[in-house]
């Protein structure tokens, strides 16, 4: 049976998610996006309406919500901001190792917290020279007694400078490669922590991104997730699970900008009537429509197979980069309507298309992507 509709609840909490965007993140994007200063008042009331926590399970005190209730939250936010959407976002992949491979001690210990209060968390994996190549990482943990020493650094974080909670991937056996590397649960007063560079970024100017060194960091023997050597195999299976989320993301962000186009099309005349009315102005539009329609159904589609417990790599890798080149391509169309004035920071339609631009990089490129696909469709070659 093939039901695309979605449930009462599902309904409301979309609602629900459309008005927080609508209130609490539309008015202040502009502001944000400017200033690149990171407002701890939204996350405050992101966190009092459940966003920040909403995948964390239940026994936590976290909304437990399935991933298509999540997907169907995504959407609604990035198109209020991506950047601010970001911010919760990466929260979320941060937690996503401890939920899966956390014992009942860790969860209680470091995701509890994040139910108690307003606070985010960081999932460090990418390096200065390990971007697409995550198993070529060079930060080391070496174990003395019961302790782990983590020494290396870490660039690109979100949320690294707002962080109470970092996941960290080290090598614990260097000469292993990617099977030697771990994960860590790294609370952020722990000594040795130094924030570097916050990046100035062209997109996604709300969130905040920032370099990590890590000197002599010492944490307890305990705070190792599932066991030495599981690193790359955590880090997988946590991005199988959060690129449904980031091409939701690129439905929103291009849904926004269809809208924008829609309601200019239809108000700005030129040759004596709103352009709407111009073939190549409509056939734009059903254009755009239809790549937003094909993106949602494929990250839907991946959302559903995570919450029915299905193989999903490569449907997650398709939902990821489909749907963010959407909100790039659509992005690009939408600002083409608007013309000139598509082009000016006084509208909002430049902002969509500079956010649509990180979509296609962050959690994995999408040339990564395309190689996950590209390995599980065409599957083992002789040679
Ligand atoms: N689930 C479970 N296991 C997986 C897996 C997955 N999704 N993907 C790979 N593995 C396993 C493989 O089966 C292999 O196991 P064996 O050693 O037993 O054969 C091991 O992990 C190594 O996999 P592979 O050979 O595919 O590794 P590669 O070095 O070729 O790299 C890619 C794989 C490119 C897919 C990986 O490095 C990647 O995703 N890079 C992008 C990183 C990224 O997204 N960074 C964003 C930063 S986080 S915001």
């Amino acid at each position: 049976m093939i039901d695309f509709s979605l449930t009462e609840e599902q309904i409301a909490l979309q609602e629900m998610a459309r008005e927080f965007a609508a209130k609490e993140m539309r008015p202040r994007a502009a502001e944000y996006d400017k200033g690149e200063k990171f407002h701890w008042d939204f996350i405050e009331k992101a966190f009092e309406v459940g966003f920040v926590t909403c995948g964390i399970p239940e026994e936590y005190n976290g909304g437990a919500l399935s991933h298509m209730d999540t997907i169907i939250i995504s959407e609604e936010l990035a198109w209020g901001c991506a950047g601010m959407y970001t911010t919760i976002m990466a929260s979320s992949l941060a937690f996503t190792p401890v939920i899966l491979f956390g014992t009942p001690d860790q969860k209680k210990t470091f995701l509890q917290p994040f139910t108690e209060k307003p606070s985010l968390a960081a999932f460090c994996l990418t390096e200065r020279e390990a971007g697409s190549d995550a198993g070529g990482l060079a930060t080391k943990a070496e174990k003395v007694g019961d302790e782990y020493v983590i020494n290396g650094s870490k660039c690109f974080i979100t949320n690294g400078g707002l962080a109470s909670m970092y996941v960290v991937f080290a090598k614990t056996d260097p000469d292993k490669g990617a099977r030697g590397m771990s994960a860590f649960i790294v609370p952020r007063e722990t000594k040795g922590i130094t924030i570097g560079k916050e990046e100035d970024k062209m997109g996604h100017r709300a969130s905040n991104t920032c370099e990590l060194y890590f000197e002599d960091v010492r944490i307890p023997a305990s705070n190792l997730l599932a066991k030495e050597g599981m690193g790359f195999i955590i880090a997988m299976k946590t991005l199988d699970k959060t690129r449904a989320p980031v091409g939701a993301g690129g439905v929103g962000v291009a849904r926004a900008a269809l809208e924008y186009a829609i309601e200019y099309a239809k108000t700005r005349v030129q040759f004596g009537k709103p352009i709407a009315l111009f073939q190549d102005i409509s056939f734009k539009i059903a254009q755009m429509a239809a790549e937003i329609s094909a993106a949602r159904f494929l990250v839907w589609n991946a959302a559903w197979r995570l919450d029915n417990d299905l193989p999903v790599g490569k449907e997650s890798a398709i939902a990821k980069f489909y749907a963010s080149d959407v909100a790039m391509s659509v992005t690009n169309t939408a600002l083409d309507i608007l013309g000139g004035y598509g082009y000016m920071k006084d509208y909002p339609m430049e902002k969509l298309m500079r956010d649509a631009k990180l979509l296609q990089i962050y959690e994995g490129t999408n040339s990564i992507q395309r190689m996950v696909v590209g390995r599980e469709v065409i599957g083992p070659i002789k040679t």
